[in-house]
């Protein structure tokens, strides 16, 4: 009997070792996407959206670090699709990417594509949109990687956590507010409402059923995984009468930053902790667009979403309050909360700035402006012409075909390697008044060729061609390191000595401030095809957007992997 229950002990130990080293592994997590066309009926008015299963916002994807997710996409609508895995860097397996044309041709109507995501370094909140024409407007969900089994948060774990996905929303069908925008030539036509989790929330009278609400103990932590996946605008974010605390952002974890407000990007994620210690009532969560430019038109509404305190209790007569929030305009306000952020930079956590560069580059983003058609008046600058948008003074030009696929096969006279490293003329970028004659820019489909493990420092610099506005600028395949940034033209002699070398934070997305520029590092040792392009979805549709070739290496393990057999054909 008593040899029995030791051997029952002996086993049920061995059992659990033996499913705690197999938990250790990274998992292979599978997930179906079926891209449809849905008639959603709780905004206010009911239309017919694109969407993943059917959900809007889409579906959570949930992993731990380092695990591999095989998500078969599936399109059942009937227009074209990519889906992008936003802030994974796919180690030498960009086939998986996604943006169009740039890494593959689109999946087409009655077609699939089974995407493996490979999740290496990343640990905290990410997300996944569509990256074909301005579908993510409604199709886009969260991806939100774990610390791996038997490791933890670096804080305490939170009582809970809570999804925060900021967005936009047009009563018009979004790709007809893209056809009219593409044709007018001049800004779009700005969002309905701005919504968080999908609804706009009690400022609208016809959301209010729907407001989202977030449920709270007194005394209890709360983890916010949010995410900017608004089409057009930067976005200020508050919750009435409590303290935020940013522990991470973009995939990785930041020094514990406490603010009353703070600034996202769209592409941008951040994770918040929320202490709930306030008098036990109703509180706001709000958020409105930032916006630089009092020239390009925007939706200045105010998306809510609703705290409240769990227990028994009359909540306020005036309650929820709203919290206040930066003025519209603010860029101070948006500059400071981006430059404050810091890595974590621990132990557990460590950082790897490149500190010899072998890449020096400076790209300069402009707005820009092309003559209109003859014949005919269009939206842009003085009534007689377009927008248009430039890196270098280079309008991307997407070719129809994957440049991924034309690389890795030697097709030539798909896409020029003449992209320039510098501006190819200097003049002051920042002035006022800037002469119509810088106005216009060249076309262009070229890429920039690096070399496997190339240390890079790229220096972005916003320009007041046209007008000045800030660019959240997004690079695909990598994480950077942003070391410094400023207002004003970037000083070669004098930026460079204020970098911070020692805990700048890890991030994909970077708001480049408005008439300002900033400085990023990265060791260039992920091979493949990646884009790097504005987050605003005007400026990539008038092409503020260029590629980097990373070359293969020498070693085995330095080279792109052969692309799946399904990958879609143009
Ligand atoms: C969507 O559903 C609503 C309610 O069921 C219906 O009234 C409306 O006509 C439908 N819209 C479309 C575009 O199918
Ligand atoms: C929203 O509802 C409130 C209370 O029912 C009402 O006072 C207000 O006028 C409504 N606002 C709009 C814009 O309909
Ligand atoms: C913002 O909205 C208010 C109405 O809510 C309007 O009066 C104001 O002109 C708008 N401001 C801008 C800059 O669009
Ligand atoms: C913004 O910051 C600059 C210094 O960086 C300062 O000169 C300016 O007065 C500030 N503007 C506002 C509106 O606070
Ligand atoms: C942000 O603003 C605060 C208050 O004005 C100031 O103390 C702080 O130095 C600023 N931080 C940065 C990074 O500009
Ligand atoms: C432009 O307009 C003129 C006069 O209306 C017409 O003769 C000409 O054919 C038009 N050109 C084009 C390219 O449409
Ligand atoms: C720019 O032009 C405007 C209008 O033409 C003028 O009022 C302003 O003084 C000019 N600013 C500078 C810095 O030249
Ligand atoms: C951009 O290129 C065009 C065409 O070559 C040229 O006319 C223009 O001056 C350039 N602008 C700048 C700012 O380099
Ligand atoms: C660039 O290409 C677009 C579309 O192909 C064309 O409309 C535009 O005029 C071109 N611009 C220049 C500066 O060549
Ligand atoms: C790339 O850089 C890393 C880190 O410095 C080094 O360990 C590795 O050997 C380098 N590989 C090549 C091919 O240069
Ligand atoms: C869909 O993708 C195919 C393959 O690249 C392309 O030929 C077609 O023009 C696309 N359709 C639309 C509407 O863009
Ligand atoms: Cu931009």
């Amino acid at each position: 009997m008593k040899t029995d229950m030791n051997t029952h002990v002996l086993v049920l130990g061995l059992l659990v070792l033996l499913l705690g080293l197999l938990q250790s592994e990274a998992a292979v997590v599978r997930y179906k996407f079926v891209v449809q066309e849905s008639n959603y009926t709780r905004l206010c008015s009911s239309k017919n959206i694109l969407t993943v299963n059917g959900q809007y916002p889409g579906p959570t994807i949930s992993a731990h670090r380092g695990d591999t997710l095989i998500v078969d996409v599936i399109n059942q609508a009937t227009q074209n699709i990519t889906i992008h895995w936003h802030g994974v860097k796919l180690p030498r397996y960009p086939w998986s990417d996604g943006p169009e044309f740039i890494t593959q041709c689109p999946i087409q109507p009655g077609t699939r594509f089974s995407q493996k995501v490979i999740l290496s370094d990343e640990e905290g909140t990410l997300w996944w949109h569509a990256h074909s024409d301005w579908s993510r407007a409604t199709v886009h969900g969260l991806l939100v990687v774990s610390p791996k089994i038997g490791t933890t948060f670096p804080f305490p774990k939170p009582h809970a956590e809570v999804p925060v996905i900021l967005g936009d929303w047009w009563k018009n069908d979004i790709q007809a507010v893209m056809e009219d925008f593409m044709r007018r030539g001049g800004d779009p036509v700005p969002s309905d409402a701005l919504t968080i989790n999908g609804q706009p929330g009690d400022c609208y009278n016809c959301s209010r059923p729907y407001t989202t609400k977030v449920y709270v103990d007194k005394g209890k932590t709360y983890m916010l995984r949010m995410v900017n996946a608004a089409m057009n605008n930067i976005m200020f974010f508050a919750i009435a009468d409590h303290e935020l605390v940013v522990v991470g952002t973009d995939g990785a974890y930041t020094k514990p930053l406490k603010t009353n407000y703070l600034a996202i990007s769209p592409g941008q994620t951040i994770d918040v902790l929320l202490v709930a210690n306030q008098p036990r009532n109703r509180y706001y969560m709000a958020a409105k667009f930032y916006s630089s430019n009092p020239r390009s038109l925007f939706d200045n509404s105010t998306t809510t979403a609703i705290i409240e305190y769990n227990g028994k209790y009359t909540p306020s007569p005036n309650s929820p309050v709203l919290p206040p929030l930066p003025a519209f305009n603010d860029r101070n306000a948006s500059a400071n909360f981006t430059s404050s952020l810091r890595s974590l930079a621990s132990n557990d956590h460590p950082i790897d700035v490149p500190m010899t560069i072998t890449r020096k580059l400076l790209y300069t983003l402009s707005i820009n402006s092309i003559p209109c058609a003859s014949n005919t008046t269009c939206a842009g600058p003085r009534g007689t012409s377009r927008f248009a948008a430039s890196i270098n003074n280079i309008t991307f030009d997407a070719p129809r075909t994957s440049i991924l696929g034309a690389y890795y096969r030697g097709v030539n006279g798909v896409y020029g390697d003449d992209f320039p490293d510098n501006p190819p003329f200097v003049f002051d970028y920042t002035a006022a008044n800037l002469s119509t004659s810088l106005q216009t820019p060249k076309n262009g489909t070229e890429v920039k060729i690096l070399k496997y493990n190339d240390t890079v420092e790229l220096v972005f610099q916003g320009t007041n061609v046209v007008s000045g506005i800030d660019h959240p600028m997004h690079l695909h395949g990598y994480s950077f390191y942003v070391v410094g940034s400023g207002f004003g033209n970037f000083d070669r002699q004098r930026d460079p000595l204020n970098y911070n070398l020692v805990d700048p934070p890890l991030q994909q997305t970077i708001a480049v401030p408005q008439n300002g520029w900033t400085a990023i590092r990265f060791r260039a040792n992920n091979p493949g095809v990646w884009f790097m392009h504005c987050h605003f979805e005007r400026h990539v549709s008038w092409g503020m957007e260029m590629v980097f070739i990373v070359r293969n290496g020498k070693g085995a393990n330095e080279k792109i992997l052969p692309p799946p057999k399904d990958m879609p054909k143009c």
